[in-house]
């Protein structure tokens, strides 16, 4: 027997293929309408669940490697977005000034002149973008060391989480609205300090610091989708 002479006799079967058709149909469909009614229902300023997504990128508007003496700033000027290409239709949501550097001390280096040792130097960054600065300091703690000056114009605390609200009030939260366009300058200043060395013939300098740097724009394409919790199905 063919199998669709048997669905025509036999009951179960044609109840359970019905059944097949109809959630197949059925699902798309209910999702389908959901999701219009969530997204255009009432427009952007209907409140519905949604779950807000992206990705970060960065874009690089400085890089260098620099000897910055002590109490004398490395200032990095001229950085446009106009460097970029379709700057406009980027969400730039901040900038990002990262900093390495070493310690060199001068002296202390052998025979009667080592028993002493390096004193940290702070190294101070300095972000600048329009009415957003951003100041942070970082030391090397007589070695080496690292830190980030971040500045974010827009509210991150709804990324990667549900929400209830409006499209429009989420969009006023994550996207930067032009914000993130213009020219952005950046500072790194050197506070040096020499260590001590505990015979009087010798003696430590520190002129500044060897700080690697970069200015980078955070991107951020963001995606709002209308959240469904399927346990409520
Ligand atoms: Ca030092
Ligand atoms: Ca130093």
């Amino acid at each position: 027997m063919s199998f669709f002479e048997d669905l025509k006799n036999n009951r179960d079967k044609q109840i359970m293929a019905i059944s097949i058709v109809f959630f197949v149909l059925a699902f798309p469909i209910y999702f389908g309408l959901a999701a219009a009614g969530a997204d255009e229902g009432g427009g952007l300023n209907a409140v519905n669940m949604y779950e807000v997504t992206g990705e970060l990128s960065f874009i690089e508007l400085a890089a260098g490697d620099e000897f910055i003496a002590d109490g004398d700033p490395l200032i990095i000027n001229d950085l446009h977005t106009d460097s970029i290409d379709d700057d406009e239709d980027l969400n730039i949501i901040g900038v990002i000034l990262s900093m390495s550097y070493t310690e060199a001390e001068e002296g202390g280096d052998g025979g009667i002149c080592q028993g002493g040792g390096d004193a940290a130097d702070t190294i101070t960054g300095t972000t600048m973008h329009g009415e957003y600065n951003e100041t942070v300091s970082g030391s090397n703690d007589g070695g080496s060391g690292g830190h980030n000056v971040e500045s974010f114009w827009i509210n991150m605390s709804i990324v990667d989480n549900v929400v209830v609200m409006s499209k429009a009030e989420i969009i006023s939260m994550i996207d930067a609205d032009g914000a993130g366009l213009g020219a952005y300058s950046a500072e790194i200043s050197v506070d040096a300090q020499a260590g001590n060395e505990p015979n009087p013939l010798c003696s430590r300098s520190d002129a500044g610091e060897d700080v690697v740097y970069k200015v980078e724009l955070v991107v951020f394409d963001y995606d709002i989708r209308p959240f469904f919790d399927l346990e409520e199905l």
